[in-house]
């Protein structure tokens, strides 16, 4: 080990540390803005992690930035001194100088890092502001999912590490040098044209407002005031395990309950749960899964997630016949909830207007998908973020902590299975299909109802299952993040991954961790694992755990669609994929 001084505390550091590490390691607080250490990244651009060091037998010191200065035996280093502070703060307002000051309008209002830092300097005045520099930036509302406002970029450049690394879809580029250094997508295309699948992973990471899910909070605020209008929300399964966070609530918590009766108090009309479409894609894709299998084309690969399928269309447009041609859950509740329920209920359909509640960025771009929707009429009519959910009921100004929990009373789309819940996270399709899968080839329930040897939280995993029956032994894959993604889809391009079926989910961690969830500053997704955690349990407490088993399912196609891959059910549970 090495030892050093911080603020005049001898403690001790790891060769090759940096001196940002060493501290942080310490409990010595330094801001930052650039540096994420989750995502290996410290390119040391936006200079606030400003300290003094002294080299040892030397008199002079010297000023450098924490996060990629290694530290040396015998250093002395200072991160509080009036030199230090009063550079910390020239440098916050360098970077203010050029930065929209309109923080009221900033869909980052209240959780932004930059505000963080200027509040740890006491910046007090902006000297430097160019508001013309500022206003030549561009801001790129192409894309339906998400909006790029370089009016509020610092060039941290974490998007570019995260897109690049971790999702290898490589979408974004420095573009310019000096003070003209801005970020942009490859070959100077909108984010619409471009190569990015909007999984809003660079979202996760941005610490200011310069990358953000489009706001349709508005949207939903004009629905919901419509008296002619009858709204219909549902939520994802990993909202109710991510959302008690927005409100300061421990990592994970099970908020089911004040979701929906928060919804109530918004005025929704009727509330819905994804996990119902959950089941009900687990009884189409596993239909057509056995269709497939029977046919020997493989392997089937899920499609619930569209910036997987954005990324297949968009990046490996070869491989798309391989695609289940099922619907993800939150368009098969869309396309019910516009026909069997207004059915049921003696509504008019061309009144309703379904809002879904997603972890995800990339589900309001799938909503436009022309063909997810009937004569021109979206299926689903908004989709709002975790986040936006959040600042949605901070806006009619209520509290998730002081709302007394409800329960779902749809008789026809609210009940699911523990199958349906778990689809939240990594694996969790898989392991919902092959249950059904199971028993239709068996005419009796797996024995095993949990599939353990699935849940590991590898990149890629794969197992052989035996299905019994006339289908024996079927290889499967479960992958998640788009480096693994691409991995495994090059290994099937070369011939070299023999799979039945594959799970695809595009974020890392899978939908608990998605690109419209909460963003833990100074963190990439350290809260995976408790959300999944909590998923498993509600699963494991469900007292149906079986897709094929949800009452209302079996009503849904006892009443209206028939049997799994009917005609009715192709017409309103199926798409197709366009390169
Ligand atoms: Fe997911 Fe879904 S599980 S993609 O991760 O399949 O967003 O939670 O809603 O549609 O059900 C997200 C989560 C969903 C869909 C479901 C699938
Ligand atoms: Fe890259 Fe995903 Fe961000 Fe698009 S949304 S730029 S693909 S990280």
């Amino acid at each position: 080990t090495i030892n050093v001084k911080v603020n005049g505390k001898a403690l001790t550091a790891y060769p090759n540390e940096t001196i940002l590490s060493a501290a942080r390691r310490h409990d010595f607080y330094i801001p930052t803005l650039c540096e994420l250490a989750d995502i290996d990244h410290t390119p040391g651009t936006c200079r606030v992690c400003l300290v003094e060091i002294q080299m040892p037998g030397q008199a002079n010191t010297h000023m450098v930035t924490a996060c990629n200065t290694p530290v040396k035996e015998g250093l002395a280093i200072e991160t509080r001194t009036k030199k230090v502070r009063d550079m910390q703060k020239l440098q916050v307002e360098l970077l203010m100088a050029d930065h929209l000051q309109d923080c009221a309008t900033c869909t980052r209002h209240g959780s932004c890092e930059l505000q963080d830092v200027a509040q740890f300097v006491g910046l007090k005045e902006n000297r430097f502001f160019d508001p013309i520099r500022v206003a030549s930036r561009e801001v790129d509302h192409s894309s339906p999912a998400m909006v790029r406002d370089m009016t509020k970029c610092i060039r941290c450049q974490r998007c570019v590490t995260v897109c690049r690394n971790y999702q290898e879809v490589d979408a974004l580029v420095v573009t310019g040098t000096g003070l003209d250094t801005a970020i942009g997508l490859r070959h100077g295309k909108n984010q619409k044209d471009s190569t990015c699948v909007t999984c809003g992973q660079c979202v996760l990471v941005c610490p200011t407002g310069a990358l953000a899910e489009k706001d349709e909070t508005d949207r939903v605020l004009d629905y919901i005031y419509d008296p002619e209008v009858t709204t219909v929300l549902q939520f994802a399964p990993a909202i109710r395990v991510g959302f008690g966070e927005e409100f300061g609530m421990p990592p994970g918590t099970n908020v089911e309950g004040q979701i929906i009766a928060a919804a109530r108090k918004l005025g929704v009309d009727i509330v819905l749960d994804t996990n119902f479409g959950a089941d009900v894609v687990i009884m189409e894709e596993g239909t057509e899964l056995l269709h497939r299998l029977a046919e020997r084309k493989k392997p089937t690969i899920t499609s619930c997630c569209p910036a997987w399928i954005n990324f297949a269309e968009i990046h490996y447009p070869e491989l798309l016949p391989l695609l289940s041609s099922t619907r993800s859950p939150q368009a098969v509740v869309g396309a019910i909830a516009k026909t069997y329920l207004p059915a049921k209920m003696g509504l008019d359909p061309k009144r309703i207007r379904v809002i879904s509640i997603m972890p995800c960025t990339a589900k309001k771009d799938e909503i436009v998908r022309p063909q997810l929707g009937e004569d021109g009429t979206p299926d689903v009519d908004v989709v709002l973020t975790t986040r936006e959910f959040a600042r949605l009921l901070k806006r009619e100004g209520l509290d998730l902590n002081t709302i007394e929990p409800s329960t779902f009373d749809n008789p026809y789309m609210s009940e699911y299975t523990g199958a349906g819940v778990i689809f939240g996270t990594t694996g969790g399709v898989m392991e919902a299909a092959l249950r059904t899968v199971y028993k239709v080839v068996n005419g009796k329930e797996l024995d095993q109802i949990e599939l353990t040897q699935l849940r590991g939280f590898e990149g890629v995993r794969s197992a052989t299952v035996d299905l019994g029956g006339n289908i024996g032994e079927v290889k499967i894959a479960m992958a998640h993040g788009l480096g693994e993604t691409r991995a495994l889809m090059e290994a099937i391009k070369a011939g070299e991954a023999d799979f039945d079926f594959i799970e695809i989910m595009a974020c890392p961690g899978g939908c608990v961790d998605g690109g419209g969830t909460l963003r833990s500053k100074k963190q990439y997704l350290p809260y995976a694992l408790k959300r999944r955690e909590t998923m498993f349990g509600i699963d494991r407490k469900a007292k149906v755990r079986q897709s094929h088993n949800n009452e209302q399912v079996k009503a849904l196609y006892r009443d209206f669609l028939g049997s799994p891959n009917s005609e009715k059910a192709h017409h309103l549970l199926h798409t197709f994929y366009t390169d």
